[in-house]
Protein backbone atom coordinates (compact mmCIF):
# COMPACT_ATOMS: atom_id res chain seq x y z
CA UNK A 1 0.00 0.00 0.00
CA UNK A 2 3.20 2.55 -0.23
CA UNK A 3 2.48 3.22 3.43
CA UNK A 4 5.67 4.00 5.54
CA UNK A 5 4.62 2.01 8.53
CA UNK A 6 2.01 0.75 10.53
CA UNK A 7 -0.49 3.21 12.59
CA UNK A 8 -0.47 1.29 16.07
CA UNK A 9 -2.36 2.55 19.56
CA UNK A 10 -0.92 1.61 23.04
CA UNK A 11 -4.15 1.49 25.52
CA UNK A 12 -2.38 2.10 28.82
CA UNK A 13 0.01 4.29 27.71
CA UNK A 14 0.93 5.49 31.01
CA UNK A 15 0.94 2.74 33.24
CA UNK A 16 4.23 0.55 34.21
CA UNK A 17 3.73 -1.92 30.82
CA UNK A 18 2.72 0.72 28.37
CA UNK A 19 5.49 2.55 29.00
CA UNK A 20 7.69 -0.63 28.58
CA UNK A 21 5.70 -0.82 24.95
CA UNK A 22 6.31 2.48 23.71
CA UNK A 23 9.85 2.14 24.92
CA UNK A 24 10.48 -1.46 22.97
CA UNK A 25 8.24 -0.14 20.09
CA UNK A 26 10.93 2.67 19.79
CA UNK A 27 14.23 0.32 20.75
CA UNK A 28 12.96 -2.33 18.15
CA UNK A 29 12.48 0.50 15.51
CA UNK A 30 9.03 -1.14 15.04
CA UNK A 31 7.26 0.01 11.63
CA UNK A 32 5.38 2.53 13.43
CA UNK A 33 3.71 5.53 11.14
CA UNK A 34 1.46 6.81 13.59
CA UNK A 35 1.35 5.90 17.54
CA UNK A 36 -1.84 6.38 19.06
CA UNK A 37 -1.97 6.61 23.01
CA UNK A 38 -4.68 6.12 24.85
CA UNK A 39 -5.61 5.60 28.54
CA UNK A 40 -8.17 6.28 31.26
CA UNK A 41 -9.23 9.84 31.94
CA UNK A 42 -7.32 9.69 34.87
CA UNK A 43 -3.94 9.92 32.72
CA UNK A 44 -5.72 11.88 29.78
CA UNK A 45 -3.28 15.03 28.59
CA UNK A 46 0.07 13.40 29.66
CA UNK A 47 2.72 13.39 26.96
CA UNK A 48 4.68 10.96 26.28
CA UNK A 49 8.01 11.14 24.35
CA UNK A 50 8.13 8.73 20.81
CA UNK A 51 11.40 8.91 18.90
CA UNK A 52 12.00 12.21 20.61
CA UNK A 53 8.35 13.79 19.45
CA UNK A 54 6.08 14.29 22.18
CA UNK A 55 2.72 12.41 21.72
CA UNK A 56 -0.34 13.12 23.95
CA UNK A 57 -2.32 10.77 25.89
CA UNK A 58 -6.04 10.46 24.76
CA UNK A 59 -9.14 9.06 26.25
CA UNK A 60 -9.78 5.60 25.25
CA UNK A 61 -12.88 5.33 23.48
CA UNK A 62 -14.53 2.97 20.45
CA UNK A 63 -13.61 5.84 18.15
CA UNK A 64 -10.49 5.66 18.71
CA UNK A 65 -9.64 2.65 17.04
CA UNK A 66 -10.48 3.85 13.21
CA UNK A 67 -7.67 3.05 11.16
CA UNK A 68 -5.47 1.73 13.60
CA UNK A 69 -4.20 -1.52 12.31
CA UNK A 70 -2.20 -3.09 15.98
CA UNK A 71 -3.49 -2.10 19.16
CA UNK A 72 -1.14 -3.28 22.07
CA UNK A 73 -3.77 -3.14 25.40
CA UNK A 74 -2.54 -3.23 28.92
CA UNK A 75 -5.15 -1.18 30.97
CA UNK A 76 -6.93 -4.28 33.20
CA UNK A 77 -9.00 -6.90 31.91
CA UNK A 78 -11.69 -4.77 31.99
CA UNK A 79 -11.16 -2.29 29.60
CA UNK A 80 -9.95 -4.96 27.36
CA UNK A 81 -13.07 -6.60 28.07
CA UNK A 82 -15.19 -3.59 27.04
CA UNK A 83 -12.52 -2.03 24.22
CA UNK A 84 -10.64 -5.04 22.70
CA UNK A 85 -13.94 -5.97 20.80
CA UNK A 86 -14.44 -2.29 19.45
CA UNK A 87 -10.78 -2.36 17.79
CA UNK A 88 -11.45 -5.31 16.22
CA UNK A 89 -14.67 -4.41 14.85
CA UNK A 90 -12.58 -1.37 13.40
CA UNK A 91 -10.04 -3.66 11.36
CA UNK A 92 -7.22 -3.33 14.25
CA UNK A 93 -5.28 -6.80 15.52
CA UNK A 94 -5.44 -6.54 19.31
CA UNK A 95 -2.36 -7.84 21.49
CA UNK A 96 -4.32 -7.91 24.64
CA UNK A 97 -1.77 -7.69 28.02
CA UNK A 98 -4.59 -9.12 30.48
CA UNK A 99 -6.24 -12.32 31.31
CA UNK A 100 -9.95 -11.26 29.58
CA UNK A 101 -9.10 -13.59 26.52
CA UNK A 102 -6.57 -16.24 27.54
CA UNK A 103 -8.82 -18.93 28.08
CA UNK A 104 -10.62 -18.09 25.04
CA UNK A 105 -10.66 -21.00 22.57
CA UNK A 106 -11.31 -18.76 19.71
CA UNK A 107 -8.06 -16.60 21.09
CA UNK A 108 -4.55 -17.89 20.98
CA UNK A 109 -2.34 -17.18 23.49
CA UNK A 110 1.09 -16.61 21.89
CA UNK A 111 4.49 -16.97 22.93
CA UNK A 112 6.61 -16.52 19.75
CA UNK A 113 9.45 -19.05 20.44
CA UNK A 114 6.98 -21.78 21.70
CA UNK A 115 3.88 -21.34 19.50
CA UNK A 116 4.16 -18.33 17.17
CA UNK A 117 2.13 -20.52 14.36
CA UNK A 118 -1.13 -20.34 16.70
CA UNK A 119 -1.54 -16.81 15.50
CA UNK A 120 -2.91 -18.13 11.75
CA UNK A 121 -5.75 -18.72 13.64
CA UNK A 122 -6.42 -15.37 15.42
CA UNK A 123 -10.21 -13.99 14.84
CA UNK A 124 -8.81 -10.10 15.92
CA UNK A 125 -7.54 -10.49 19.26
CA UNK A 126 -4.53 -12.44 20.24
CA UNK A 127 -3.51 -13.15 24.43
CA UNK A 128 -0.18 -12.32 25.46
CA UNK A 129 0.06 -14.77 28.85
CA UNK A 130 1.01 -13.93 32.41
CA UNK A 131 4.66 -12.87 32.99
CA UNK A 132 5.25 -15.57 35.06
CA UNK A 133 3.65 -18.12 32.09
CA UNK A 134 6.08 -16.43 29.54
CA UNK A 135 9.20 -16.90 31.00
CA UNK A 136 8.94 -20.82 32.49
CA UNK A 137 7.56 -21.75 28.91
CA UNK A 138 10.20 -20.24 26.83
CA UNK A 139 12.56 -22.64 29.35
CA UNK A 140 10.58 -25.46 29.05
CA UNK A 141 9.65 -25.68 25.32
CA UNK A 142 13.15 -27.11 24.43
CA UNK A 143 13.20 -29.07 27.05
CA UNK A 144 9.77 -30.53 26.35
CA UNK A 145 11.03 -31.05 22.62
CA UNK A 146 13.96 -32.98 23.29
CA UNK A 147 13.39 -35.09 26.36
CA UNK A 148 9.65 -34.73 26.82
CA UNK A 149 7.79 -33.13 29.94
CA UNK A 150 5.62 -34.89 31.97
CA UNK A 151 5.08 -32.91 35.40
CA UNK A 152 5.68 -29.25 36.37
CA UNK A 153 5.92 -27.60 40.01
CA UNK A 154 6.74 -23.94 40.34
CA UNK A 155 7.50 -21.47 42.73
CA UNK A 156 7.56 -18.16 41.98
CA UNK A 157 9.42 -15.14 43.47
CA UNK A 158 7.46 -12.25 41.80
CA UNK A 159 8.52 -8.25 41.56
CA UNK A 160 6.06 -5.67 42.67
CA UNK A 161 5.92 -4.16 39.27
CA UNK A 162 3.34 -7.00 38.01
CA UNK A 163 1.02 -5.09 40.42
CA UNK A 164 1.78 -2.05 38.56
CA UNK A 165 3.05 1.95 39.47
CA UNK A 166 1.06 1.73 42.82
CA UNK A 167 2.89 -1.12 43.90
CA UNK A 168 6.27 0.15 43.27
CA UNK A 169 5.81 3.42 44.96
CA UNK A 170 4.02 1.04 48.17
CA UNK A 171 7.46 -0.87 48.09
CA UNK A 172 9.53 2.05 48.07
CA UNK A 173 7.77 4.40 50.60
CA UNK A 174 6.95 1.35 52.64
CA UNK A 175 10.86 0.53 52.94
CA UNK A 176 11.57 4.23 53.74
CA UNK A 177 9.31 4.13 56.44
CA UNK A 178 10.85 0.85 57.67
CA UNK A 179 14.03 2.26 57.89
CA UNK A 180 13.14 5.57 59.38
CA UNK A 181 10.88 4.01 62.35
CA UNK A 182 7.51 5.32 60.90
CA UNK A 183 4.64 3.94 60.86
CA UNK A 184 3.01 3.33 57.63
CA UNK A 185 -0.54 1.85 56.12
CA UNK A 186 -0.80 -1.30 53.27
CA UNK A 187 -3.09 -0.24 50.71
CA UNK A 188 -2.50 -1.92 47.67
CA UNK A 189 -1.07 -5.18 47.81
CA UNK A 190 -1.11 -8.36 47.71
CA UNK A 191 -4.46 -7.47 46.07
CA UNK A 192 -5.91 -3.65 45.50
CA UNK A 193 -9.50 -5.09 45.69
CA UNK A 194 -9.05 -7.47 48.52
CA UNK A 195 -10.16 -6.95 52.08
CA UNK A 196 -7.04 -7.24 53.73
CA UNK A 197 -3.18 -5.10 52.69
CA UNK A 198 -0.22 -6.14 53.86
CA UNK A 199 3.46 -5.29 54.26
CA UNK A 200 5.66 -5.94 51.28
CA UNK A 201 9.02 -4.35 52.28
CA UNK A 202 11.29 -6.52 54.21
CA UNK A 203 8.69 -8.95 54.11
CA UNK A 204 7.35 -12.27 51.67
CA UNK A 205 3.82 -12.51 50.48
CA UNK A 206 1.49 -15.84 49.29
CA UNK A 207 -0.60 -14.59 47.66
CA UNK A 208 -0.90 -12.73 44.21
CA UNK A 209 -4.68 -12.17 42.99
CA UNK A 210 -7.53 -13.79 44.75
CA UNK A 211 -8.34 -17.08 46.14
CA UNK A 212 -9.77 -19.42 43.92
CA UNK A 213 -12.54 -21.92 45.97
CA UNK A 214 -9.50 -25.09 44.99
CA UNK A 215 -7.34 -23.02 47.39
CA UNK A 216 -4.84 -21.99 44.60
CA UNK A 217 -4.52 -18.02 43.91
CA UNK A 218 -5.68 -17.17 40.34
CA UNK A 219 -2.74 -16.05 39.17
CA UNK A 220 -1.49 -19.71 40.40
CA UNK A 221 -4.20 -20.88 38.14
CA UNK A 222 -3.05 -18.67 35.40
CA UNK A 223 0.09 -20.25 35.43
CA UNK A 224 -1.19 -24.09 35.32
CA UNK A 225 -3.86 -23.10 32.86
CA UNK A 226 -1.86 -21.04 30.46
CA UNK A 227 0.81 -23.07 30.26
CA UNK A 228 -1.06 -26.47 29.47
CA UNK A 229 -2.94 -24.33 26.23
CA UNK A 230 0.58 -22.63 25.09
CA UNK A 231 2.35 -26.07 25.19
CA UNK A 232 -0.79 -27.89 23.63
CA UNK A 233 -0.75 -30.44 26.76
CA UNK A 234 -3.70 -30.29 28.26
CA UNK A 235 -2.21 -33.50 30.38
CA UNK A 236 0.64 -31.82 31.70
CA UNK A 237 0.55 -32.02 35.48
CA UNK A 238 1.30 -28.49 36.39
CA UNK A 239 0.86 -27.27 39.95
CA UNK A 240 2.27 -23.39 41.06
CA UNK A 241 2.84 -21.53 44.22
CA UNK A 242 3.09 -17.79 43.66
CA UNK A 243 5.03 -15.70 46.22
CA UNK A 244 5.38 -11.64 46.20
CA UNK A 245 8.78 -10.30 47.33
CA UNK A 246 9.92 -6.83 47.57
CA UNK A 247 11.79 -7.12 44.61
CA UNK A 248 10.74 -3.94 41.82
CA UNK A 249 11.29 -5.51 38.86
CA UNK A 250 12.46 -9.55 37.61
CA UNK A 251 10.39 -12.37 38.55
CA UNK A 252 12.39 -15.67 39.42
CA UNK A 253 11.03 -19.31 39.44
CA UNK A 254 12.19 -22.21 41.06
CA UNK A 255 11.13 -25.20 39.01
CA UNK A 256 10.97 -28.72 39.61
CA UNK A 257 10.36 -31.07 36.11
CA UNK A 258 10.30 -34.31 35.51
CA UNK A 259 10.65 -35.47 31.93
CA UNK A 260 9.81 -38.07 29.74
CA UNK A 261 13.21 -39.60 28.57
CA UNK A 262 15.14 -41.42 31.64
CA UNK A 263 19.03 -41.16 31.32
CA UNK A 264 19.06 -37.43 30.65
CA UNK A 265 21.95 -35.88 32.38
CA UNK A 266 22.50 -32.75 33.85
CA UNK A 267 25.39 -31.86 30.83
CA UNK A 268 22.90 -32.61 27.96
CA UNK A 269 20.01 -30.72 29.94
CA UNK A 270 22.49 -27.66 30.40
CA UNK A 271 23.98 -27.65 26.23
CA UNK A 272 20.21 -27.90 25.44
CA UNK A 273 19.38 -24.84 27.45
CA UNK A 274 22.38 -22.98 25.96
CA UNK A 275 21.31 -23.22 22.23
CA UNK A 276 17.86 -22.63 23.10
CA UNK A 277 16.07 -19.52 21.97
CA UNK A 278 15.75 -16.67 24.04
CA UNK A 279 17.58 -18.40 26.63
CA UNK A 280 20.49 -17.64 28.33
CA UNK A 281 22.12 -20.02 30.44
CA UNK A 282 24.08 -18.84 33.42
CA UNK A 283 25.23 -21.81 35.40
CA UNK A 284 28.75 -22.00 36.99
CA UNK A 285 28.88 -22.66 40.26
CA UNK A 286 32.97 -22.47 40.52
CA UNK A 287 32.13 -18.46 39.64
CA UNK A 288 29.03 -18.26 41.63
CA UNK A 289 26.84 -17.63 38.53
CA UNK A 290 23.41 -17.65 38.70
CA UNK A 291 20.39 -15.71 37.51
CA UNK A 292 19.55 -12.74 39.73
CA UNK A 293 16.79 -10.30 39.00
CA UNK A 294 18.60 -7.32 39.25
CA UNK A 295 21.10 -8.48 36.78
CA UNK A 296 18.13 -8.81 33.61
CA UNK A 297 16.27 -5.19 33.99
CA UNK A 298 16.11 -4.11 30.90
CA UNK A 299 16.88 -7.32 28.80
CA UNK A 300 14.47 -9.61 26.76
CA UNK A 301 15.93 -13.01 27.38
CA UNK A 302 14.97 -15.45 30.17
CA UNK A 303 17.99 -16.51 32.27
CA UNK A 304 18.38 -19.60 33.67
CA UNK A 305 20.10 -21.42 36.26
CA UNK A 306 21.49 -23.63 38.86
CA UNK A 307 20.32 -26.60 36.54
CA UNK A 308 20.53 -29.54 38.60
CA UNK A 309 19.31 -33.22 38.37
CA UNK A 310 16.77 -34.55 41.15
CA UNK A 311 18.56 -36.51 43.81
CA UNK A 312 16.11 -39.13 44.17
CA UNK A 313 13.90 -39.50 40.52
CA UNK A 314 16.42 -40.05 37.26
CA UNK A 315 13.96 -37.85 35.24
CA UNK A 316 13.54 -35.13 37.87
CA UNK A 317 15.33 -31.81 37.49
CA UNK A 318 15.28 -28.37 39.22
CA UNK A 319 15.57 -24.85 37.31
CA UNK A 320 15.72 -21.02 38.35
CA UNK A 321 14.21 -19.13 35.77
CA UNK A 322 15.02 -15.16 35.52
CA UNK A 323 13.49 -12.87 33.38
CA UNK A 324 12.29 -9.34 33.66
CA UNK A 325 8.34 -9.21 34.28
CA UNK A 326 7.85 -6.10 32.20
CA UNK A 327 9.79 -7.21 29.14
CA UNK A 328 9.76 -10.67 28.22
CA UNK A 329 6.94 -11.22 30.55
CA UNK A 330 4.77 -8.66 29.07
CA UNK A 331 5.74 -5.45 26.54
CA UNK A 332 8.63 -7.35 24.78
CA UNK A 333 6.40 -10.39 24.00
CA UNK A 334 3.35 -8.22 22.79
CA UNK A 335 5.83 -6.76 20.49
CA UNK A 336 7.24 -9.87 19.54
CA UNK A 337 3.75 -10.77 18.46
CA UNK A 338 3.41 -7.40 16.53
CA UNK A 339 6.96 -8.75 14.80
CA UNK A 340 5.97 -11.86 14.01
CA UNK A 341 2.37 -10.90 12.69
CA UNK A 342 4.15 -8.91 10.01
CA UNK A 343 6.78 -11.89 9.21
CA UNK A 344 3.73 -13.91 9.04
CA UNK A 345 2.45 -11.63 6.35
CA UNK A 346 -0.70 -11.85 8.81
CA UNK A 347 -0.90 -7.71 8.54
CA UNK A 348 -0.09 -5.82 5.80
CA UNK A 349 2.42 -2.87 5.15
O1 LIG B 1 -2.18 -11.80 34.61
O2 LIG B 1 0.15 -8.70 40.28
O3 LIG B 1 -1.05 -10.47 33.37
O4 LIG B 1 2.07 -9.28 39.51
C1 LIG B 1 0.44 -10.50 35.92
C2 LIG B 1 1.06 -9.76 37.06
C3 LIG B 1 -1.82 -10.03 36.82
C4 LIG B 1 -1.18 -9.29 37.98
C5 LIG B 1 -1.45 -10.82 34.48
C6 LIG B 1 0.86 -9.21 39.40
C7 LIG B 1 -0.94 -10.02 35.64
C8 LIG B 1 0.20 -9.85 38.24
Amino acid sequence: MGRNGLHVAVVGATGAVGQQMIQTLENRNFPVETLTLLSSERSAGKKVVFKGQEIEVQVATPESFAGVDIALFSAGGAVSKALAPEAVKRGAIVVDNTSAFRMDENVPLVVPEVNESDLTWHNGIIANPNCSTIQMVVALEPIRQAFGLKKVIVSTYQAVSGAGAQAIEELKTQAKAILAGESFTPEILPVKSDRKHYQIAFNAIPQIDKFQANGFTFEEMKMINETKKIMHMPELEVAATCVRIPVITGHSESVYIEVEKEGISVEEMKQLLKEAPSVVLQDDLAEQLYPMPADCVGKNDVFVGRVRKDLDRDNGFHLWIVSDNLLKGAAWNSVQIAESLLKLGLVNL
